[in-house]
């Protein structure tokens, strides 16, 4: 067989995967990098969908390691469209000349550690092998969609889409009857604007979701031009924050203020719109009894918008708030007062089957053109249990981590007998909690200094030690035992896929501190961490 070698290895071309080729060739280290898609973007390549957009603020939403590239860079509103992220995800591998080096429509299907030459070896789709010493994974956490399991979607005479994998033409709904089941972030920003459309729009709920407007403006010129002055205060927010976004936490709780103050703190985070009212107090995610009243002020809001009480009340979650990811939209509780949009209970009348024309569930059949499946994805470990990952001894990743509960790993970049591959916002570290640009900047920072460092010292390999790893998971679950998010079914928990055992492999100490404890790990020379 025909084998390279090389370097390095990059798996996936989106923010994380480019920003890696990117550090590693100007390293002088001879890579190659693998994409499933025709071009860059990773997730914003895929989720194409009506109403796409990012709920971090756009001057948040992008790389600062370099000043020229955030200097030349405007983004066009508060937050950004999906067009408008791949355009300058395109822009920045343009610019840094990284497409030649990527080989894209190649999926990695296999990488395998050989212990006899410490050296991984890839295999592609296509049938090419490169052996690598180092394996970096690149390939997001919410990458890997899930389209439930419903008897009959292969008998639907109409369209049917999974928001994730949105086709590249747009898809016209004028004059169609479109049911849109899921309502996450994705059902939620897309639902408004699949209402514009549609003929008539059934959502299949399952579960209502909290939603703040997003608040959304164009941004003016001469804020624009203030951005790029803020180079150093948005890129220092960035990295020292506890989500890589202009946020922190007060140092005060919710029980502190009087109704009538909380009221007006809340209405004041209400009406900026977005984050505002997560990092409002310190002790929303810890304190139950202050998260009810948080919720309830979000509660009386959605009954305020939805003119019909049954719909408001079918609306109304009573999880606690910020448990499920935090969602942001334009136009979502308003959509339900119009004539022409019906919102289907199915937590009360579940979905039975698919029929050839439409939906049906326990109370009725819903006749329809086009279904869309905004129904999230298989998070965290479902994008890297796509390849079949091997380290010593042969042992698959999907082995070693069989439910989510014995998902292992130290800092979230790397995992025991799985020596020299990185993970980049990998399951258990902070990753999701946060604004995805600023953790990915610090992942792949850090491993390049790991990997500069080894060859440096004339490392061949590095590789968690199994107690440092057995430490710092036990110390991610007792963090998120302390929290309320473990008290609420979720993709972080894992309880969206069916059969996927429940944990939370997320840190949930914040990006700015996650972030002393990897430095302190290389300053103590990579402490935990066995290296020859
Ligand atoms: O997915 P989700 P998403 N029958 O898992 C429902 C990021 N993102 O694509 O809650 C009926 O949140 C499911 O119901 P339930 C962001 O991190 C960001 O919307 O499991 N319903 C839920 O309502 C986000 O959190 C942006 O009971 C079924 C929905 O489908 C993450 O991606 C935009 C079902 C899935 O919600 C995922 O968001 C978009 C079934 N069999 C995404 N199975 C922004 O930046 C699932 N559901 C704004």
């Amino acid at each position: 067989m025909n084998r390279q070698d090389v370097d390095a290895v990059v798996v996936g071309a989106g923010f994380s995967g480019l920003y890696m080729l990117y550090r590693l060739r100007e390293a002088g280290m001879t890579t190659r990098a693998f994409e499933a898609a025709d071009g860059v973007g990773g997730v914003w390549y895929w989720n194409r969908y009506p109403g796409a957009r990012c709920d971090s603020e756009s001057i948040y939403y992008n790389y600062t390691f370099s000043k020229e590239l955030f200097e030349e860079w405007s983004w066009s509103s508060r937050y950004p469209e999906q067009p408008e992220i791949l355009d300058y995800l395109n822009h920045m591998a343009d610019k840094f000349e990284l497409k030649p080096h990527i080989t894209f429509n190649t999926k990695v299907m296999k990488a395998s550690f050989h212990e006899d030459e410490d050296r991984w070896y890839v295999d592609t789709e296509s049938g090419e092998q490169v052996r690598c010493k180092y394996f970096i994974t690149g390939v997001g956490c919410i990458s890997a969609a899930n389209v439930p399991d419903i008897p009959g979607l292969d008998r639907f005479e109409g369209e049917w889409y999974h928001t994730g994998h949105w086709p590249h033409e747009k898809v016209d709904f004028t004059g169609e009857r479109v049911g849109v089941v899921g309502t996450g972030s994705s059902g939620i920003q897309s639902i408004p604007v699949i209402a514009e459309e549609a003929e008539h729009l059934s959502v299949f709920q399952r579960t209502p979701q909290y939603s703040i407007p997003a608040n959304n403006y164009p941004y003016s010129e001469e804020f624009k031009k203030q951005v790029k002055n803020d180079y150093d205060t948005i890129r220092r927010q960035m990295r020292e924050s506890v989500a890589g976004l202009k946020f922190e936490y007060g140092d005060r709780c919710v029980l502190d203020d009087s109704p009538e103050k909380r009221y007006e703190r809340l209405q004041d985070g209400w009406d900026k719109g977005g984050w505002h009212i997560l990092f409002t107090y310190n002790d929303l995610l810890t304190n139950e009894e202050g998260n009810e009243k948080v919720a309830s002020f979000v509660q009386d809001k959605i009954k305020e918008i939805v003119d019909d009480p049954d719909t408001a009340e079918k609306l109304t979650p009573d999880h606690y708030y910020g448990t499920k990811r935090a969602i942001v939209d334009t136009n979502y509780f308003e959509t339900y007062n119009l004539p022409h949009v019906t919102l289907v209970d199915v937590k009360e009348s579940p979905i039975q089957e698919i029929t050839e024309t439409g939906v049906k569930t326990s109370e009725g059949e819903y006749p329809l053109d086009a279904l869309v499946f905004a129904t999230g994805f298989d998070g965290m470990t479902g994008s890297l249990f796509k390849m079949d990952i091997r380290g010593r001894r042969d042992l698959s990743l999907k082995d070693k981590w069989k439910d989510g509960e014995a998902v292992r790993t130290y800092l979230g970049l790397a995992t025991a007998e799985f020596p020299n591959m990185f993970m980049l916002t990998g399951p258990e570290s902070p990753s999701v909690l946060g604004n995805m640009p600023a953790a990915i900047e610090q992942h792949v920072e850090w491993v390049m200094d790991c990997i500069e460092d080894s060859e440096e010292e004339g490392v061949s390999v590095i590789e968690a030690e199994e107690e440092a790893e057995v430490e710092w998971s036990a110390h991610c679950r007792e963090m998120a035992e302390s929290t309320l998010y473990i008290k609420t079914d979720s993709w972080y928990t894992g309880a969206n896929i069916e059969g996927k055992a429940k944990g939370f492999p997320i840190y949930v100490g914040g990006y700015g501190p996650y972030r002393t404890i990897c430095d302190e790990v290389r300053e103590k020379n990579y402490e935990g961490f066995h290296r020859y």
